[in-house]
């Protein structure tokens, strides 16, 4: 779409580069794809060394750890990008990256680091995240699933549910109760007592993978166990702020999608002798549309400069999720409607990217929530319970 407001001028020119590259690449490797993998419910593995080559595992990660070095304003526009394609495909790089690779390299062991990270860039192993559990999502402080310290390791049990990639993955990262609070393990597919269902009967993300993993005395040798993980519930929370980050850029992505379908159609569909885009009252969405993408971005742009100074806060973070949820769920709406009965057709990239923004605005956190973190943030009172 127009760069309306020319905020090309306030990106770097290797945050552009890589931009473009992101682009050229979801045009023509990703977008054909979706509609099929929609109708079919399937997930596209055949696109996971691709999304590997492009150096979109672990982004942000050090070279070291065959990550990318980016900032994480590239990391935002990779998000963009992605989600113009489909959110289940933004999801399983934000899975990957943020809530898999991200807490091994932050609270895991140099060991750890070396054994899983470079083969998580290259692809070669995909990673879950367990934190939602049937009676624990919003508050995820009263999850159930427990690990019980034993000799040479732990011992798991109970269950998480709505898991993207969760019967894919080789890996799943699980937050559990110990005497201590909240730890995070690495558990891997093969473990003993490690089962796994997928979610089915979906309206939403039929693309991506989501399961439900069960553990049933399932040992997880202390080699296994995330040694950085101390700071309990907050640990697991420093990932979703990574991951939220990016879903800000992405849900603005979909919308983009949204809009660039929708002002074509409108520019060409003809009633009353005239193309719909000449009627006032269709204008009005059209610009309501653009003002709220091209103000999403001015916000993330900003979130992301500030995050690469080390001055991004998690309420900044949810700040910016909700917004971009919101108003992508509300510009995916409207360009809905403008196709009038195309926009329930899959020819058209809408109604997917419409359902698909259901859940976005659902999970990692509910628009309720995130208006109590910042509320928590502005007022002092915590609202939550
Ligand atoms: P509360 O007392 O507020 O906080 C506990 C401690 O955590 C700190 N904290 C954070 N730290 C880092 N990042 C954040 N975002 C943080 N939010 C809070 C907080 O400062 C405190 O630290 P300390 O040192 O004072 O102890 O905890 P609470 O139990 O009252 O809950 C707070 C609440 C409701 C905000 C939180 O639990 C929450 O965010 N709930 C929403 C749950 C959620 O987002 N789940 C997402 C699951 S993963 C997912 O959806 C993946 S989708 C996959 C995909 O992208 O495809
Ligand atoms: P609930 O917490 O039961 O909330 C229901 C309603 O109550 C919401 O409208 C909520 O805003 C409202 N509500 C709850 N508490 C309050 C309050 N204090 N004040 C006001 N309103 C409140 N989780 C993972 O751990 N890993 C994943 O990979 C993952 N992937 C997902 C993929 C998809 C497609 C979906 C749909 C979900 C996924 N989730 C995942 C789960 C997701 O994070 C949760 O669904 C989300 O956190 C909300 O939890 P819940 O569904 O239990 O809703």
């Amino acid at each position: 779409m127009e760069d309306f407001l020319l905020l090309d001028e306030q990106l770097l020119e290797e945050e552009r580069l890589m931009r473009d590259s992101i682009r050229e690449f979801v045009e023509e490797a990703i977008i054909p794809k979706m509609p099929e993998a929609c109708e079919k419910a399937k997930f596209p593995m055949e696109l996971i060394p691709k999304l590997a080559d492009m150096g979109l595992f672990g982004l942000t990660l050090p070279t070291e750890y065959g990550g990318a070095g980016a900032n994480y304003v590239t990391y935002g526009l990779a998000c963009q990008e992605l989600e113009r394609g489909d959110s289940s495909i933004r999801s399983f790089v934000s899975v990957q990256s943020s809530l898999c690779m991200y807490p091994i390299f932050s609270y895991g062991s140099e060991e750890q680091k070396k054994q899983f990270l470079p083969k998580m860039a290259k692809g070669e192993l995909i990673g879950c995240f367990g934190l939602t559990e049937a009676d624990a999502g919003s508050d995820p402080n009263s999850m159930k699933t427990t690990a019980k310290k034993v000799d040479g390791g732990w011992i798991l049990n109970g269950s998480k549910l709505w898991i993207t990639n969760g019967t894919i993955a080789d890996l799943a990262i699980v937050w559990a109760k110990t005497d201590q609070g909240i730890r995070g393990f690495i558990v891997e597919k093969n473990f003993k007592g490690f089962s796994r269902n997928e979610i089915k009967m979906k309206m939403s993300f039929r693309i991506s993978n989501t399961g439900e993993l069960v553990f049933s005395d399932c040992f997880v040798p202390d080699t296994h166990y995330l040694p950085g993980s101390g700071k309990g519930l907050s640990a697991a929370l420093g990932c979703l702020t990574q991951a939220r980050y990016g879903i800000a850029w992405g849900a603005i992505g979909a919308a983009m999608a949204c809009y660039e379908s929708a002002l074509l159609y409108c520019k060409e569909r003809h009633q009353f002798n005239r193309a719909i885009a000449s009627f006032q009252l269709v204008q009005k969405d059209l610009v309501n549309m653009c003002l709220e993408i091209v103000k999403a971005q001015c916000l993330n742009l900003q979130l992301g400069r500030l995050k690469d100074k080390g001055l991004g806060t998690f309420a900044m973070v949810s700040l910016a999720k909700m917004n971009a949820c919101k108003e992508a769920l509300n510009i995916a709406r409207l360009a809905r409607n403008l196709l009038g009965a195309n926009g329930i057709s899959l020819e058209y990239p809408i109604i997917r990217h419409m359902t698909n923004l259901e859940s976005v605005f659902t999970y990692e956190g509910t628009d309720n929530i995130h208006h109590l973190i910042v509320g928590k943030h502005i007022t002092g009172f915590e609202a939550f319970s």
